[in-house]
């Protein structure tokens, strides 16, 4: 039975059509053991995208679910990294760029037999598959998947706080715009700037094959990120370059994340304690060095530039994923503000609408993602907030349902842009739709 048969469970039309279109993209871009992101624009293994895909497959396909999590961290490096792109050995090497033969991986000692990029993403890992787990328990302990995740997990949680903490302040790091998963995000303008960018000849860009223009980031940006990878590369993947920033929402899945590592802990029988301690140290480290109380937002901070990035992102509000947080109804009021207008756009804005470089449909430069939505809806749940999680959800699913399954969408008039058949929105839209309200 392939995944467009699956059977569906009771679920009310017309989310029957939506649920059923969502699996048929899943099964369309699922290749061997993991879900590529876009089958033309991203034909390989993204490690955030993973995690979000797990969220939706663990509903209709906990197996895969599974397998989607083992197969990125069957990639693992042995310093506990977990790369950003796993590349698939069957793609043409020009599908991509930049591709394997850029990144080099195999020449690094430590780098799995399978060709990997060598920055990360943000570490949404855990709570996926702690999720993953809670949707078929039986399934998974038959597999002994938290078994066998759980050491790879912590390593991978390891490297971030050790490696990465540049400041020692007990905050990680990413060292590109790449790492964050918002690349282009106004947030990185300041520091990005300081780089300088390699020239256009020099890019052998696939990306607007796929896409239009004036929907992804410029040359100028371009040519930023393939300097900085190249000059990680070159110090063979262990002196940061001239851009290291410490992200609010980063730092805010690995606190979310060790408080899953405290559930699979317990669920296999070990002491969930040293968890919960980071988990606080995490959420401190995250209220005494980024949050604002004046801006009711968290704030990144550039730390070459030893200075606040004042840029009201949407990473800043997503810290309300984190049990515990002290601020979530100070975060929940900045989200209905101007800036955001949680009431009516959708899905939530990237970046400040009000702001003059908000641009609607250029990539993380102001459009709303399902998967930061997702984020915030998620947040908005754990902290009680059912009415507006409620909302969120319904307005999300409208929207998903009249432009389809696109990379990203302009929040207020709800066009969608980059690709189509984006695997997180599909996987998103499912979680939303299986998850239902909670009113
Ligand atoms: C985008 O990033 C890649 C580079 O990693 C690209 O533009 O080529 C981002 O939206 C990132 O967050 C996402 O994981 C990736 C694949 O969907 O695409």
């Amino acid at each position: 039975m392939s995944i467009a048969d699956a059977p569906v469970r009771a679920v009310i039309s017309p989310s029957a059509s939506l649920d059923r279109a969502a699996r048929r993209v899943l099964a369309a871009n699922w290749r061997r053991g993991a879900t590529v992101p876009a089958g033309g624009l991203y034909p390989h293994q993204w490690s955030w995208d993973s995690a979000f895909i797990a969220l939706g497959l663990r509903h209709f396909s906990p197996v895969r679910a599974q397998r989607e999590l083992e197969s990125l961290f069957g990639a693992q490096w042995t310093d506990g990294r977990v790369p950003h792109i796993v590349f698939d050995p069957l793609v043409p090497a020009d599908a991509y760029f930049p591709g394997p033969a850029f990144w080099r991986s195999a020449d690094v000692a430590g780098a799995p037999g399978v060709p990997t990029s060598g920055i990360v993403q943000p570490p949404a890992h855990a709570l996926a598959a702690w999720e993953t787990f809670r949707a078929a328990p039986a399934v998974a302990r038959s597999r002994r998947f938290l078994e066998r995740l759980y050491p790879r997990l912590v390593a991978w949680h390891d490297f971030l706080l050790t490696a990465r903490d540049l400041r020692g302040r007990g905050l990680v790091s990413v060292v590109h715009p790449w790492e964050s998963g918002m690349d282009n995000s106004p947030a990185w303008d300041v520091p990005l700037s300081r780089v300088v960018p390699l020239p256009p000849a020099e890019l052998a860009r696939r990306d607007l094959a796929h896409a239009a223009a004036a929907e992804r980031p410029t040359d100028t940006d371009y040519g930023r990120y393939i300097r900085l990878a190249r000059d990680y590369r070159d110090s063979g993947y262990r002196e940061t370059p001239g851009f290291a920033v410490e992200d609010p929402l980063c730092n805010a899945l690995l606190a979310a994340g060790e408080h899953a590592l405290a559930s699979i802990a317990a669920e296999i029988g070990l002491d969930p304690a040293r968890h919960l301690a980071r988990a606080q140290q995490v959420t401190d480290a995250l209220m005494a060095e980024l949050w604002d109380v004046t801006a009711g937002t968290f704030f990144a901070y550039d730390v070459v530039g030893d200075a606040v990035l004042r840029s009201y992102s949407i990473a800043g509000l997503l810290p309300v994923v984190v049990p515990d947080l002290p601020v979530a109804t100070d975060l929940v009021k900045t989200a209905l503000g101007d800036r955001f207008r949680l009431a009516d756009a959708c899905p939530v804005p990237s970046y400040d609408l009000t702001a003059a470089d908000h641009e609607a449909g250029r990539y993380w430069r102001g459009p709303g993602w399902i998967n930061t939505s997702w984020l915030f809806w998620y947040g908005l749940r754990l902290h009680g907030e059912t009415g507006l999680a409620d909302d969120l959800r319904d307005r999300l699913l409208a929207r998903v349902r009249t432009a389809g399954f696109r990379e990203y969408l302009d929040p207020l008039t709800g066009a969608g842009f980059g690709t189509d058949d984006f695997s997180w929105t599909a996987a998103l839209t499912l979680d939303l739709i299986r998850t239902g309200p909670r009113r």
